[in-house]
């Protein structure tokens, strides 16, 4: 009996997908580079189920069904390119290689034009949920080839995670890149929220003096309200937990030192590519950075002076002010990556559906959140919404949570908290909803010292002018491309 997938890295997240897929019917034909492992698989975790372990990539081709799919979940780069050149020539016309790991959304771009070539069907599915996602029920985000869709909609759609009115939280998401791109920014997002909580438990275990054992029950509390969330519950499942060598609680015998491996990093990057303002999630990635320097900073907290952080004010209020400051953010955060979005489906002409994207993160991915409801609906609403802050729903939420937000910042300003990406989501409101920016000077600075010319506010946009600041130089300007 030939296999429905073939899936290739039997890591963490290959072999829990392998058996989610089996657990929903389906024939998997398993292969891992280090054969061993597929022994150890078929034969452990995987023994007595509807799976085909393949030494070789021979093997797993001719224990294919057509067409064939092939699911790559290894290490995004190079070895990604190695597999597939070594698929090629085992695979037939119209045969679809899927690559499920953390690709580059412009990797995934020029394997689907050059497996296009040769008749293969190239799709890049961006899967998120970490392990227990990948077992129970991932968020999935596929793009490329969509001659590929129907083929692997059942399979997708089956082992994906469901909303309550049982919509799967996977679907097509557009040409080329798309899916990984719909990944990279659903990342930095991550990035933003987690680094948004840790700002809050800051400012409670810093500023208010606060416990784990205190803060527990107001991140299990924030999660039964407009924060619930699978990244405000892990937080009170965190803060719940004692480590038995110390008998403290675990969160506070672990070193402040944050890690990476690139993910946010990329979704900045791309931010700086597209020309497309997301602070939050750059703020997030310098928070990290700043943290891993534990060493430097343990001497310069010896050198550098700030004020007393502790807070002497009504505690409960300003911890139900953090409640709104916590989601004031998170929606400019959130506002940041569909701009994000909407840049890239601009540029390369993908048309993406935001209210889609919005619903495939609302189940079985790190950020699901109740808000991704809110989220779709804005979008449904109006699909051609300029920016999601001005979508009625959130207009009003942050109106409402405005003076909070404001004072939440202004306490830990005064208290000397670092709060990056909160201050940075307050900066991104109030300069979004500025009519007239600094950037008139800015202009004049960069056409003083570089002739850089300007536009005029009482002349047609596109004509520019150039002041012949300093009386040299004369007329001569530079020419005014942006990039
Ligand atoms: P890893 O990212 O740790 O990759 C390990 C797998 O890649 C092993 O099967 C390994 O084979 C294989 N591999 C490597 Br490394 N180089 C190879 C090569 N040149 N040829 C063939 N196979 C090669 O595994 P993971 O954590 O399960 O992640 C898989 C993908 O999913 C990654 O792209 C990751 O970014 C993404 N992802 C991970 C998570 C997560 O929570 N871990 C979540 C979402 C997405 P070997 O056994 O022979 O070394």
């Amino acid at each position: 009996e030939l296999a429905d997938i073939g899936v290739i890295g039997l890591a963490v997240m290959g072999e829990n997908l392998i058996l989610n897929m089996e657990s929903k019917g389906f024939r998997v034909a398993c292969y891992n580079r280090t054969v061993d492992k597929v022994d150890a698989f078929v034969n452990g975790r995987g023994a007595g189920k509807n799976l085909v372990g393949c030494r070789t990539l021979d093997q797993l081709a001719a224990n294919l069904a057509k067409p064939r799919k092939v699911m790559l979940m290894v290490r995004a780069g190079d070895a990604v390119d190695v597999l597939i050149e070594m698929l090629v020539p085992l695979l037939d016309p119209g045969d679809i290689i899927i690559d499920g790991g953390n690709s580059a959304y412009m990797d995934t771009t020029r394997r689907c034009r050059e497996l296009a070539t040769k008749g293969l069907l190239h799709v890049g599915a961006g899967v998120s949920g970490g392990e227990e996602g990948a077992l129970h029920g991932p968020s999935i985000m596929p793009g490329g080839n969509g001659a590929a869709w129907p083929a692997l909609q059942p399979i997708f759609q089956a082992i994906a995670a469901k909303v309550e009115d049982g919509t799967p939280c996977c679907d097509w998401i557009g040409p080329e890149g798309s899916g990984h791109f719909v990944k990279t920014v659903h990342n930095g997002i991550e990035y933003g929220d987690m680094q948004i909580i840790c700002e809050a438990y800051h400012l409670m275990s810093q500023g208010l003096g606060m416990s784990a054992a205190q803060m527990q029950p107001i991140f299990a509390r924030w999660n039964k309200g407009f924060l619930d969330s699978y990244l405000i519950q892990i937080t009170a499942d965190i803060l719940s937990q004692v480590d038995p060598d110390s008998g403290k609680p675990v969160v506070d015998v672990i070193l402040d030192a944050a890690g990476q491996k690139g993910t946010g990093k990329w979704t900045s990057q791309v931010g700086l590519d597209l020309g497309v303002a997301i602070p939050q999630i750059a703020e997030a990635v310098f928070a990290r950075s700043l943290s891993a320097a534990k060493d430097e900073r343990t001497d310069a907290h010896r050198k550098l002076t700030g004020p007393d952080p502790k807070y002497t004010g009504d505690s409960e209020m300003l911890v139900k002010q953090l409640e709104q400051a916590v989601y004031a953010a998170k929606i400019c955060s959130y506002a940041q990556g569909f701009q994000l979005l909407r840049a890239a489906s601009q540029e390369f002409a993908w048309n993406l559906n935001y209210g889609g994207i919005a619903q495939i993160w609302r189940e079985g991915c790190i950020i699901r959140a109740r808000f991704l409801g809110d989220i779709k609906k804005a979008y449904d609403a109006d699909a051609s919404l300029a920016n999601l802050l001005l979508a009625p729903v959130f207009q009003e939420v942050l109106a409402n949570a405005q003076s909070a937000w404001r004072n939440v910042l202004k306490t830990a300003m005064d208290l000397g908290i670092p709060m990056p990406v909160m201050a940075s989501s307050l900066s991104y409101y109030d300069g979004y909803r500025c009519a007239r920016l600094p950037a008139n000077l800015l202009q004049a600075q960069r056409d003083y010292f570089g002739a850089h010319m300007y536009e005029r506010t009482d002349r047609p946009r596109g004509e520019f002018f150039h002041t012949n600041w300093t009386g040299m130089g004369g007329a001569t300007s530079s020419t005014t491309y942006n990039v």
